[in-house]
């Protein structure tokens, strides 16, 4: 639908109507008033401050932002001094906000008991954020989705009266438990009182089931009165799963105070389709975006900027993130978040920004150990060149800030049938801009009117682009360009403005000047020309072309800086007290601080890179790590290192060698000494798998055991004419089960994977039958190991991560002996590595993951092994890696074998649970090891846990380091405690 001039304003009157009504004063205003200057860069100054928002944007302090954000999770990133290092990576490469997800399940390993020290340490995330200045979105559930276990919530609520994710009380009352302990840090960081930076807070995710219900609403008008009970006084919102006008404003009882409550909702479009439109401008729809809720901002809470994969082995499965990132590659960010600046968002949040790793049991059964998810930022902390219009869209939102208040303006026909056109402009300047999109293979050249000239702007295939009109450049304005701008700052005594594309394209900027100015070109190939009160220059782009424009009644020069994208991401901009420094050609800058004549500027180099650097008035001397550099000025007004700075140092990684080895499961035997197990004799369960008739409840969780492998051993007597045993059984996806009678293996049964039909309604439960012979009456023992892989997510609310986990019931052909069962599952959990660190293998139990196990005794072994065995075998080594001090390396271990061999790995590096290899399924062979548990200068235990089928030749076969990259630079790093093995 194409809105008519009329239809477009009377629904921008009714818009602000609404507003007048409901508006506030006080912390949370929503401001009615022409919102004054942008505010600085988020930081805790100890002042309070005021965080609201009208129906174009957030306000802070008065001055519009546009919310650029990115999401990381700190619970997949278990070394607290990396954080530091990713967040300074999202601030340089232009987001203003961080989102966090706070895992319910993460910090707490039992009713009661929250712990929020060392990898789980928030309070220190948070002031790093603020640190680094950033503002916070903080989302902690109390259920988040998340592709974590169970959707974040904890193992044992999934053993717990009650319907989660309503108003049920029993869940309400360990909801508030939770909410009371996580509140009682974020309040502390809250941006308002100066203290954090915390702009947002989210309550529940995706919440989409009862909405329409009373159960449902009162849940939410709960965790609402909660939430504020607590202190959080900024605006709160809920993320809805589409454009479905869930949770508007006005839907649940928010306490009459409608002006502190946004809508928020989600997209994560096929990257194969084109953009959809999100509504907000009344196209795409009546229910989505702001047109079902006119008096917020269009606020995107998640927006897909990757995607997560599956296990692999099958026709459907996980391709790897290669494909991730494949598929929703440079040019997708470009078409897709360009069209969504186009709806009129203007809070934006790129899930994932950096996605981690889901170490130990973290990940739900959707997803394996690496979350990499296709990221600007990959999973080894590394920039991939998808990340280039990311950092060009998050410097053009804060430094163009007629971008924080757009409506829709005519359309336009560009001439080019496969050009999607959108056109806005800013009603206060007067500024248009145009996002132009071609859903076309081919390049097409739309015809675009720009400040009254017909421009002809060619559009690659599959790519958009950004022109804007009537900008202002600091004392000059920018007529139009066909190159989209990026950034601009007053530094020293000049602005500085620069305009982006993609290299080789021939690009057309026209300044509006009153006289003919002096032009000159400083370094590349431009044209120039001055005619009609305006100057045209052409640039084909390619690396950096800089123009300097003086003269002609305007007392400040300008400085035009064209860079192709690969150059464009080597600009970075960072505001001091005294004022922004522009700094070009690292790999990264970090940080920038002026103290007297001196720039101090921290950050990377992964090649030798040229040093340039634009600063206030005064500045004379450049430091940079600590190092000073000789400068010299340039003709571009900046300060020029005269030598490159260094590349980063080689890193040479140690072989993995000198193993020992020894087999477990001593379970199996029929001697073994369970008198200390659980007996498992529930006969109800809380579990939403139905119980089998007439046996016992053998779900693990309804016996305390959350994670990892269980094991059970059933005794009964007789039976000697038994000819098969069935064990029916429940997992996670890739889940497993192994038996043993008398100690001799039955077979393994494999939880058969769905195929895609069925793969939607899949249960995940499934029974083996072992063919026993069970011959001599007496006594006998039935061992079964079970990998239970993870809890369902709650995705729709119906309590789907209460489906059994563990074995369900056990029946024989040909006898019906009573079995008498034991079980055991994962030891008390580790206090510093956390909950979801250990399974119940018998090593496990027994420390042999942890640095320091006695494992003299064990058998020295080589790698490659090709053993047949069923049940499993541990394999310990210690490496010592020497990296310069330096380096940041980033390094990860990588396992290979003949994919035909079944059998899988639990990866312990120093006791840190780092993820499951495998081998028949993939697609992952690299886990990283994140340094800080990795010691990349010291002695390091490497575990591994090795779980074979039996019905091949088992390995580990080819286990490595690998260098995922390396950086000159990088952050401080102090070693995650690792506490070791104790006798
Ligand atoms: C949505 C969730 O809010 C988020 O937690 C995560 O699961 C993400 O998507 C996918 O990675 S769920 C939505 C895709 C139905």
């Amino acid at each position: 639908m194409v809105l008519s001039r009329r239809t477009f304003s009377a629904i921008a009157g009714t818009a602000a109507l609404g507003l007048s009504l409901t508006g506030r004063t006080g912390a949370y205003a929503a401001v009615t008033a022409p919102a004054g200057p942008a505010p600085g860069p988020a930081g805790a100054d100890g002042k309070a401050h005021t965080v609201g928002f009208d129906r174009y944007s957030m306000i802070v302090d008065g001055g519009r932002v546009v919310l650029w954000s990115g999401e990381v999770h700190p619970f997949r990133l278990p070394s607290p001094s990396l954080w530091r290092d990713v967040l300074q990576k999202l601030r340089a490469h232009g987001y203003n906000t961080v989102s966090v997800y706070v895992s319910w399940n993460y910090h707490s390993p039992a009713p009661g008991s929250y712990d929020f020290t060392g990898v789980r340490d928030l309070d220190l995330f948070l002031r790093t954020a603020a640190e680094t200045g950033l503002y916070v979105i903080l989302r902690p559930g109390p259920y988040i989705n998340a592709e974590v276990d169970a959707g974040g919530f904890p193992g044992w609520l999934t053993a717990t009266r009650g319907t989660a994710r309503t108003a049920d009380p029993t869940y309400l009352s360990y909801v508030d438990e939770w909410l009371t302990a996580v509140n009682r840090i974020a309040v502390r960081h809250l941006y308002t009182r100066g203290t954090g930076t915390i702009v947002l807070y989210q309550l529940e995710n995706e919440y989409a089931n009862h909405v329409t219900e009373a159960t449902g609403r009162a849940y939410m008008a709960h965790l609402y009165r909660k939430v504020r009970a607590d202190g959080v006084d900024v605006p709160l919102f809920h993320n809805d799963k589409g454009r479905n006008g869930h949770w508007v404003p006005g839907s649940f009882d928010t306490s009459g105070e409608r002006g502190r409550w946004l809508y928020g909702f989600d997209g994560y479009p096929s990257p194969s389709e084109p953009p959809p439109d999100w509504g907000y401008f009344g196209i795409g729809g009546p229910k989505g975006g702001s047109t079902a809720s006119p008096e917020t901002p269009g606020f995107l809470a998640e927006f897909g900027g990757g995607w997560f994969d599956p296990w692999g082995g099958v026709e459907f499965g996980g391709k790897g993130y290669a494909e991730s990132r494949r598929t929703r590659d440079a040019a997708y960010e470009r078409r897709f978040y360009l069209t969504n600046l186009a709806n009129g968002i203007k809070a934006h949040n790129v899930y994932m920004a950096f996605g981690g790793t889901s170490w130990g049991w973290l990940p739900a059964p959707v997803v394996y150990t690496s979350y990499d998810y296709g990221a600007g930022l990959d999973e080894g902390r590394r920039p991939t060149a998808k990340l280039v219009p990311l950092h060009q869209i998050g410097y053009l939102l804060q430094s163009v800030p007629e971008l924080a208040k757009l409506d829709r303006a005519e359309d336009i026909d560009t001439g080019a049938p496969g050009i999607k056109a959108y056109h806005l402009t800013n009603p206060d300047t007067g500024a248009h801009v145009h996002v132009l999109r071609n859903d076309t293979s081919a390049e097409a050249v739309a015809t675009v009117p720009l400040a009254g000239t017909a421009v002809p702007v060619p559009v690659p295939g599959r790519d958009a682009r950004l022109l804007t009109t009537g900008i202002s450049l600091g004392r000059r304005t920018l007529r139009y360009s066909t190159a989209q701008p990026m950034l601009r700052l007053t530094t020293g005594r000049q602005d500085v403005a620069v305009l982006t594309g993609r290299s080789q394209e021939a690009t057309r900027t026209v300044l509006t000047c009153a006289g003919e100015p002096a032009v000159t070109v400083l370094e590349g190939n431009a044209g120039y020309a001055y005619e009609d009160g305006a100057l045209r220059v052409d640039v084909p782009l390619g690396g950096l072309t800089r123009v300097s424009v003086t003269g002609a009644g305007v007392s400040r020069p300008l400085l035009l800086l064209f860079a192709d994208d690969e150059t464009s991401a080597r600009l970075w901009r960072h505001t001091t007290p005294s004022g922004p420094v522009l700094v070009y050609g690292p790999a990264l800058l970090r940080t920038a601080a002026l103290r007297g004549t001196t720039a101090y500027l921290t950050g990377d180099t992964v090649d030798e890179a040229d040093l340039e650097v634009w600063a206030p008035r005064g500045v004379a001397e450049v430091v940079w790590n600590g190092n000073p550099l000789r400068t010299r000025a340039t003709a571009s007004g900046s300060l020029r290192a005269t030598r490159r700075l260094p590349g980063a140092a080689p890193v040479r990684l140690p072989g993995l060698t000198e193993w020992r080895q020894k087999a477990e499961n001593p379970e199996s035997a029929p001697g073994f000494d369970d008198s200390a197990w659980r007996k498992a004799d529930r006969t109800s369960s809380f579990s939403t798998t139905p119980l089998p008739d007439g046996q016992p409840v053998l779900f693990a969780d309804d016996y305390g055991f959350h994670y990892g492998d269980v094991w059970y051993r059933g005794r009964f007597e007789g039976a000697a004419d038994a000819t098969s045993v069935s064990l029916a059984y429940v997992t996670g996806t890739q889940g497993l089960l192994m038996a043993w009678l008398d100690g001799r293996p039955l077979g393994t049964h494999r939880m058969p994977v769905p195929d895609r039909k069925t793969v939607r309604q899949g249960t995940w439960s499934a029974t083996a039958t072992f063919p026993v012979t069970v011959g001599a009456s007496g006594a006998h023992v039935l061992s079964v190991l079970v990998r239970r892989m993870q809890h369902d997510e709650d995705l729709r609310a119906n309590d789907t991560h209460k489906a059994g986990r563990g074995l369900a019931s056990v029946a024989f052909d040909g006898a019906t002996p009573a079995v008498r069962w034991r079980i055991q599952g994962e030891a008390a959990p580790d206090p510093v590595r956390g909950p979801l660190n250990n399974g119940g293998l018998y090593g496990e139990r027994n420390g042999w993951h942890l640095p320091g196990f006695a494992d003299d005794g064990w058998q020295p072994a080589g790698l490659p092994r090709s053993d047949r065995v069923q049940g499993v075998v541990w394999y310990r080594t210690v490496f010592r890696p020497a990296v310069d001090p330096g380096t940041d390396a980033s390094i990860g271990l990588t396992l290979t074998d003949d994919p035909a061999r079944a059998y899988r790995v639990q990866i312990f590096l120093n006791g840190w649970n780092m993820g499951q290899y495998i081998n028949d399924v993939g697609p992952q062979h690299t886990f990283v090891l994140p340094n800080g548990v990795l010691d990349t200068r010291g002695a390091n235990t490497l575990a591994l846990a090795v779980l074979a089928d039996g019905t091949t030749p088992s390995g580990p076969g080819r286990v490595e380091l690998t260098l995922l990259g390396r950086a000159a630079g990088g952050v401080p790093v102090t070693r995650v405690h690792s506490p070791g093995w104790e006798r």
